[in-house]
């Protein structure tokens, strides 16, 4: 098995509100816990990296892995809008200086799908106050920490907003039977899908009665229906916050990550897509060329014919989240996003639900392989970041969906590394 060569940023990745536990300040807290939630259950203590993270950063040294990507929590650092929590912000100093003790490169991500619930209630991701608001917590962490920083990914999956609104459109049609031919919208991230809708538009009225609003159309968080200008505005979020920190740690190597899809069209689905792909990544390239990265996250490829998106076919294998198991995705992305974007490509996630681990391990295997290619072709990848470290919350599926390359206990909060650890170790030049 080729390996990467010494410099190559080889690791996992985690996000704060999946692993540290009791993020009771930000939005998703709130989704959690209304009478009928979306969540098939509520986080709460997820997996206690918050007070495991030494632990965990050293079985992910220990097991010959040199970067660490994960996100700082905005709503434990300013729980209320005029707070600046000192304790937290030396929680995150801590976790930091654990990365460099152990050797590895930290690679942080300022906002990871959760957000502080009073930024919610002032509007959230449509009112342009939030550009600057971000900004200025951005600004303010990296004055703190920035020292101890290297890499930093503004926004996860910036353009998930887009996705999503797809998602819950197509959704919404399939519940009021409208006939569709093309499969199900897929996404990364599963909303209440299976819920019925007279749940959902409770669940709608409670989630906008916890963040003090009138109308339940008007709860924008991260991960919910966007505007046009709402899909922008992140991007603007994002411009402000790279601009800001740049100037007070020019050091530091800022961009955001995407999610992204292996666009895979039929005869007769060529034009599906091209909008798809449009929509994914191409519109936002404008707003990423002073970028120093793109953080490049697939998991499947998506095909189409003259109907639009289709399902995997019977014999195709599929991952616990429902979409097909297709490690060759990651690479023809990175090829396709190389075409468009000049700079420095980062993958940021990558990774399997599976509770067979000897598949994880294949899995990384064949995913690394295309990666290799890649990096012979000249395409400046200059890192790979496995999704997950830990098995972890994984948004409204809760804790079955199991990524991870260490599974935990959660009722004794036990680490058990797993054989595909080890061999994502094995990939990096000693
Ligand atoms: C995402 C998020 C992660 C997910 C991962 C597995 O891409 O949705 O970054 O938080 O857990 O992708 O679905």
């Amino acid at each position: 098995m080729r390996r990467f060569e010494k410099g190559f940023m080889l690791g996992a990745a985690t996000a704060a509100h999946q692993v540290e536990g009791n993020n009771i300040h930000s939005d998703y807290w709130v989704q959690e816990q209304i009478p009928h939630s979306s969540f098939d259950e509520p986080s709460l203590d997820a997996v206690d990296h918050y007070n495991r993270y030494e632990e965990d950063i050293k079985l992910l040294a220990d097991a010959g892995l040199n970067t660490y990507r994960f996100s700082i929590e905005w709503a434990r650092i300013q729980p209320e809008p005029d707070a600046w929590v000192k304790e937290e912000v030396e929680h995150y100093r801590k976790v930091l200086e654990c990365c460099h003790r152990n050797g590895v490169t930290p690679i942080v991500t300022m906002h990871h799908f959760t957000s502080p619930k009073w930024l919610i209630t002032e509007g959230g991701w449509e009112n342009n106050d939030t550009v600057e608001k971000f900004a200025a917590y951005c600004k303010r962490l990296v004055e703190e920490l920035g020292d101890l920083m290297e890499y930093v990914s503004t926004i996860n999956e910036a353009n998930m907003r887009l996705q999503l609104a797809a998602l819950i459109k197509d959704m919404m049609k399939r519940m009021m039977g409208g006939n569709t031919k093309s499969a199900p919208a897929q996404s990364d991230v599963q909303v209440g899908i299976n819920m019925i809708p007279e749940n959902i538009k409770l669940g709608m009225i409670e989630t906008a009665n916890a963040f003090g609003i009138q109308d339940p159309t008007k709860v924008h968080t991260f991960i919910s229906q966007c505007t046009p200008e709402g899909d922008i505005l992140v991007m603007r979020a994002h411009e402000a916050a790279r601009d800001a920190m740049k100037k007070a740690c020019p050091h530091l190597k800022i961009g955001l990550t995407l999610s992204l899809h292996d666009l895979q069209p039929y005869s007769g689905g060529e034009k599906h897509a091209e909008k798809e792909w449009d929509d994914e990544f191409l519109h936002y390239l404008p707003y990423i060329q002073n970028d120093d990265f793109l953080g490049v996250q697939c998991y499947t490829r998506k095909r189409f014919d003259a109907n639009g998106v289709t399902q995997p076919s019977e014999g195709e294998k599929r991952t616990q989240m429902g979409y097909e198991d297709y490690p060759l995705g990651i690479a023809n992305v990175v090829r396709a996003v190389a075409k468009e974007f000049k700079g420095q490509l980062i993958v940021t996630e990558n990774g399997i639900a599976t509770n067979d681990d000897s598949r994880r391990a294949e899995f990384i295997k064949e995913a690394t392989e295309g990666l290799l290619a890649c990096i012979d072709d000249g395409i400046p990848l200059k890192g790979y970041m496995y999704w997950s470290l830990l098995d972890n919350f994984e948004w409204q599926k809760g804790y079955c969906m199991t990524f991870g390359l260490i599974a935990v206990d959660r009722t004794t909060q036990t680490r058990y590394p797993k054989e595909s650890l080890k061999v994502l170790g094995s990939l990096l030049e000693i």
